[in-house]
C-alpha cells in the first residue's frame, strides 16, 4: 500500500458538561484526526492524547511531532511493503508514544478495510451486533450536582455508572449514589491514580457498595501496589494506565494486580494490541470493558467494534455522543435501549461530515509523503 496524502485536521469540539477527573477539568475536546489517501481508498483516525500530559506522558502537539518526524518516515520507508499488520514492528525502535502509534495504525487499518470493504467489528472478531453502554461520570463540586447529572444518565438508559474519585471525594459520593439509585444500579470508580497504599485502609471503606470494579487507584508503573491493595480490598481492582501493551497485561494478571482490564485502543498503540490484551485476558478468565478518551465520531465507531469482541463482559466508557457534544463530527452514536450499534460499513463504517468537519477544524497541516 502506498500512502498519497497525509492531512492532519486540529479540532477543538466543545463538551456538553465539563469534565472534571483527578488530574483534571476539560471543558473542550482538543485532539486531531488524520486523514490518510492511499490509491485505493481514504482511512481516518483520532489521536487519543489530551492536550497536556496528565493521563499518560503523552500529549497532543508530541504524539504530532513523533507521527511526523519519526513515525511516518520509518512507515513510508517500508515502500510497497507497508500495511496495518507490520506497523508494529517497523515502529518499534521508537520507545513508548503509543497513542501516536495508535493514530497511524489506525488510520491505515481503516484504509486498508474501507479497499477491502469489510468493517473493523467484522475484522476484529465482533460477535455482537450492539454493546451496552456505560457512562463515566466527572467530579462536581456538590453531592445535588452529582446526583441530577447521575439521575439524567439512568434515566436516559446507561447500564452502568463509572463516578471518578479522588482524596475527599470518594466513599461519600458513592455512598449517596448507591443509597439513592439502589443495589441495581451497576456502578464502579475509577481513580485515575489518585491514591497510594497507604490509602489501603481507606479504600476499603468502598467495600460495602458492592462496586463492580475500582479502576487505577495507584500509580501507573505500581503493579506490586496494586497487587497488594487486592489482598487488602474486597473490590475487584481494574488497571486503566498501568496496561499499555499485552505484555503488561500478562504480568498484571499473573502478579494478581487486577481482576479486570480497561482496553483503551489508543492507550495500548491501536486495535491490534488491543485485541491481544483481549485474547490473553480471555484466556485467563479476567473480564475486560472498552475505554474510552472522550472521543469523537471517528474514535468511537471503532471503539464499539472492539467492544463487540466476546471477551468485553462489563459495559464500557462506549457512550452516546450527546454525553459528550452538542454536534459530533460524524453522524451521533446514539442510546438506544441502553446500547450503541456496531457500525456494518466498510472500515470503521463512519465518515466526517464534512461541515462539521469544517466547523470544528481550528487547522490544517499536511505530513509530507514523498
Ligand atoms: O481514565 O478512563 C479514564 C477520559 C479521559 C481520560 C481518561 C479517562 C477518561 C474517562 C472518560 O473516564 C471515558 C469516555 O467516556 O470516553
Ligand atoms: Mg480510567
Amino acid at each position: 500500500m502506498k500512502i498519497r496524502d497525509l492531512t492532519v485536521h486540529h479540532l477543538r469540539i466543545p463538551l456538553v458538561v465539563p469534565f472534571r477527573t483527578s488530574f483534571g477539568t476539560s471543558h473542550v475536546k482538543e485532539t486531531f484526526v488524520l486523514r490518510l489517501e492511499t490509491d485505493d481508498a481514504v482511512g481516518w483516525a483520532e489521536c487519543g492524547a489530551e492536550e497536556d500530559p496528565l493521563y499518560s506522558s503523552e500529549y497532543l502537539e508530541g504524539a504530532e511531532w513523533v507521527l511526523r518526524h519519526q513515525l511516518v518516515p520509518r512507515l513510508l520507508a517500508l515502500g510497497d511493503g507497508l500495511s496495518a499488520g507490520v506497523v508494529r514492528d517497523a515502529l518499534e525502535p521508537v520507545k513508548g508514544h503509543r497513542m501516536a502509534k495508535h493514530v497511524i495504525e489506525t488510520a491505515l487499518l481503516d484504509a486498508e478495510l474501507r479497499a477491502a470493504d469489510m468493517s473493523f467489528g467484522r475484522y476484529l472478531g465482533a460477535t455482537k451486533t450492539r454493546v451496552p453502554s456505560g457512562v463515566s461520570v466527572g467530579i462536581f463540586d456538590t453531592i445535588p450536582e452529582l446526583l441530577d447529572n447521575v439521575r439524567r444518565y439512568v434515566d436516559q438508559g446507561y447500564q452502568r455508572i463509572k463516578l471518578k474519585i479522588e482524596p475527599g471525594w470518594d466513599i461519600e459520593p458513592v455512598r449517596v449514589v448507591r443509597e439513592t439509585f439502589g443495589d441495581d444500579l451497576l456502578l464502579q470508580v475509577d481513580a485515575n491514580t489518585a491514591y497510594t497504599l497507604r490509602d489501603a485502609r481507606h479504600l476499603a471503606k468502598l467495600d460495602p457498595f458492592d462496586l463492580l470494579l475500582m479502576e487505577q487507584p495507584l500509580p501507573e508503573d505500581d503493579l506490586l501496589g496494586h497487587a497488594e491493595l487486592q489482598k487488602r480490598i474486597a473490590t475487584p481492582v481494574c488497571l486503566d494506565e498501568s496496561i499499555e501493551s499485552a505484555r503488561d497485561a500478562a504480568a498484571a494478571i499473573t502478579l494478581g494486580a487486577c481482576q479486570v482490564i480497561n482496553i483503551k485502543p489508543s492507550r495500548v498503540g491501536g486495535y491490534l494490541e488491543a485485541r491481544r490484551i483481549h485474547d490473553i485476558a480471555e484466556a485467563h478468565g479476567v473480564p475486560v470493558w472498552c475505554g474510552g478518551m472522550l472521543e469523537c465520531g471517528l474514535g468511537r465507531a471503532a471503539n464499539v467494534a472492539l467492544a463487540a469482541l466476546p471477551g468485553f463482559v462489563l459495559p464500557g466508557d462506549t457512550s452516546a455522543s450527546d454525553r459528550y457534544f452538542a454536534e459530533d463530527i460524524t453522524a451521533p452514536f446514539v442510546l438506544e435501549d441502553g446500547h450503541l450499534t456496531v457500525p456494518t460499513g466498510p472500515g470503521i463504517g463512519v465518515d466526517p461530515i464534512p461541515e462539521a468537519l469544517a466547523a470544528f477544524t481550528v487547522s490544517t497541516t499536511s505530513i509530507p509523503v514523498s
